[in-house]
């Protein structure tokens, strides 16, 4: 891995593009992953790498939901593998929901290296090897899923997912929840709740929010006024103001 000077004032986004290209090396992650990523580091850049306000509403509205489920799951991909996998497995651990290997550009090598990599990390319980049910209407790889994993989830936290799926999970009767930079991707229009957010930052809200909420009362009432359609609009009224500010400076 490129060793990236801490000093470096793009420090913590040159060190997640080593990690892409460290899990590309060690075919975990596709290529097709390094474009996708940097389809969100310009978003990013929009948001201004910061956590918005209303990420930290949808954050609270994940949290809840998941808190809520009878059986979560959360799907893993190869960029999530790369860039946070300590990350993945404490959410998991913490909600006591498997995480499950599944990808679009799908290969059996791919899942069982994903596998073995969170496995490596600590994770106790990865689904994903199996892929013995079909999700309906999806004609690709992702359809694949674990019987006892996403297939039967009532939860899926889909993080950097593609809209196809997300659209056939929600149209299985699926909550979804989404982690994905772009405001206006399909999958966050589908999503049941759309975290527009890193997936660094997006996991670490998360999971302090999952800690904070674990006793609280709170969590119905939070599902029930949470409108996910008006908290992308404020995503994009955040982005607007950010784009108005930057306007007023010579340099970014
Ligand atoms: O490992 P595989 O085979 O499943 O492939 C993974 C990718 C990400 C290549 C695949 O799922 C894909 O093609 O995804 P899309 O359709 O490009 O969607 C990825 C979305 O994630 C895009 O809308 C990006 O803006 C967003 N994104 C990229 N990096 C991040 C991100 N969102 C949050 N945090 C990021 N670091």
């Amino acid at each position: 891995m490129f060793n990236v000077p801490e000093a470096h004032p793009r420090y913590k986004s040159l060190t997640k593009r080593e990690k892409l290209v460290t899990g590309l090396e060690a075919g975990i992650t596709s290529r097709q992953g390094l474009i996708a990523h940097g389809r969100g580091e310009a978003f990013d850049y929009l948001i201004g790498e910061r956590t918005l306000n209303s990420a930290k509403r949808a954050t609270e509205a994940a949290a809840a939901l998941l808190l809520t489920a009878k059986k979560p799951v959360i799907s893993v991909n190869g960029n999530v593998a790369a860039l946070v996998p300590e990350k993945v497995i404490e959410l998991s651990e913490l909600l006591n929901a498997p995480l499950e290997v599944n990808i679009f550009y799908w290969t059996g090598e791919r899942v069982r290296k994903i596998k073995e990599h969170l496995e490596q990390h600590g994770a106790a319980h990865v689904l994903g090897d199996k892929a013995e049910a079909r999700i309906p209407g999806i004609t690709h790889a992702r359809a694949k899923a674990d019987r006892e994993g996403i297939f039967s989830a009532d939860v899926v936290l889909a993080p950097l997912e593609d809209g196809d799926r997300c659209e056939a999970l929600i149209k299985m009767g699926k909550k979804v929840i989404a982690i994905d930079l772009n405001p206006v991707s399909r999958t966050s229009r589908h999503a049941t709740v759309s975290i527009v957010d890193d997936i660094e930052r997006a996991l670490e809200n998360l999971i302090s929010g999952i800690k904070e909420m674990k006793k609280s009362s709170r969590k119905e009432w939070l599902l029930e006024k949470f409108d996910n359609q008006g908290n992308l609009r404020a995503v994009i009224q955040e982005i607007v103001e950010r784009l108005k500010e930057l306007k007023e400076f010579d340099t970014v």
